[in-house]
């Protein structure tokens, strides 16, 4: 069949978002907006496969789904343009998941990197959810049938799984798939990655060989959107460095995994390419271009942290927006989700 172009993307209310997520995600949705119809999703069902400690239980997670609407909206996501909503309040992404963990292979959800690196060294504690985590996501994306999906560098295994459970569907139900009356046997789309925002992979400001991640025990490792000018400063003024001074060129940041995160979050906060900051600040100490990168990140995060604390401040306009989205999403996602159930043979009234 013939997909309309759609774009779905969402991020977890784990705790504060990050200069990560800004540049590495919403920059890219708030551009894609403006081409195409999105949907962007708090996926607070994604959040509890982490422990408690991680996502606040159930006295702190209605909040969080609130901040990270507003910084969506902060940042640029006009809800009635947009779908803005929280998974939990559209069960289709849990009823498709189950059809999906049918379909995915216990030995594709194996070779998933991410569930390593969280699971750690602990891993039969782990939750059967983080396991199953990528399931979710490519339900949460072929709910809608979306076809590009913005995301972060670290997301691009779980849109090959997502791509790999589509394609599967696609083959083990063709024949019901065309009698459904879909005669190329296309039931979904193999969802697109979109990898092209202005930073794909921000490092921790501790660790230049580590991602910022919002689950990092270090608050200094990254910068938030709720701090304020003065913590974005010390955090700048602490970020780890090497002795020597900026290099001309970019081929000089290769082996200096700090220096080259620095210079990338300017560029992409500037809105400028690396080349052009190495011309101006080549040669310049730390301590100088710190202050120039301090200066450039408050001018950029201030205003969306002040819009956040606004917005926050009436909780049930928020609501109302997330019950709204979840809604027009519902809308969408139903029919779609009635449709497998025929396709894979269920009895429905
Ligand atoms: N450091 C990053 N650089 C670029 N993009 C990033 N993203 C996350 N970290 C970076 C992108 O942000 C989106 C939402 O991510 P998420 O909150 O759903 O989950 P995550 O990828 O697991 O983010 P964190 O911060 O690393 O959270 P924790 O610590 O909870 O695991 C995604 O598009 C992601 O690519």
């Amino acid at each position: 069949m013939a997909f309309t172009p759609r774009v779905f993307s969402g991020m977890q209310p784990t705790g504060n978002l990050h200069l990560g997520n800004y540049l590495g995600a919403m920059v890219q949705w708030v551009e894609m907006q403006k081409t195409h119809d999105c949907i962007f999703c708090v996926v607070d069902m994604h959040a509890i496969t982490m422990a408690v400690s991680v996502w606040g239980g159930p006295s702190e997670l209605p909040g969080q789904i609130r901040s990270v609407a507003a910084a969506y909206i902060a940042a640029g996501i006009d809800p009635k343009r947009s779908i803005l909503f929280n998974q939990s309040q559209v069960s289709e992404h849990a009823e498709l998941a189950w059809v999906f963990n049918c379909v995915a292979r216990l030995g594709w959800l194996n070779r998933m990197t991410q569930f390593k690196e969280k699971a750690g060294k602990d891993r039969e504690n782990a939750s059967v959810g983080l396991y199953d985590y990528p399931v979710l996501m490519a339900a949460d994306i072929l709910a809608y049938r979306a076809t590009h999906v913005p995301v972060g560098e670290d997301q691009k295994q779980h849109l090959e799984l997502a791509r790999d459970i589509a394609q599967k569907f696609n083959n083990d139900f063709a024949e019901s798939i065309r009698k459904a009356g879909i005669d190329d046997g296309q039931f979904f789309p193999l969802p697109e990655p979109v990898i092209i925002g202005p930073a794909t992979r921000v490092m921790s400001l501790r660790d230049g060989t580590k991602k910022m991640s919002k689950s990092d025990a270090s608050d200094l490792s990254r910068i938030n959107m709720t701090d304020d000018a003065d913590t974005i400063a010390r955090k700048i003024q602490k970020a780890k460095t090497d002795p020597e001074p900026l290099p001309s060129e970019e081929a000089g940041l290769e082996t200096r995994p700090e220096a080259d995160n620095l210079v990338g979050i300017y560029a992409a906060l500037a809105g400028k390419p690396k080349a052009a900051v190495l011309r101006e600040y080549g040669g310049a100490q730390f301590s100088t271009f710190k202050k120039a990168l301090a200066e450039v990140a408050v001018s950029r995060i201030g205003p969306v942290n002040a819009e956040m604390k606004r917005l926050l401040a009436d909780p049930a306009e928020i609501d109302r927006i997330l019950a709204e989205g979840a809604r027009r999403a519902r809308a969408i996602a139903k029919p779609i989700v009635d449709q497998v159930k025929d396709v894979v043979g269920f009895l429905r009234s």
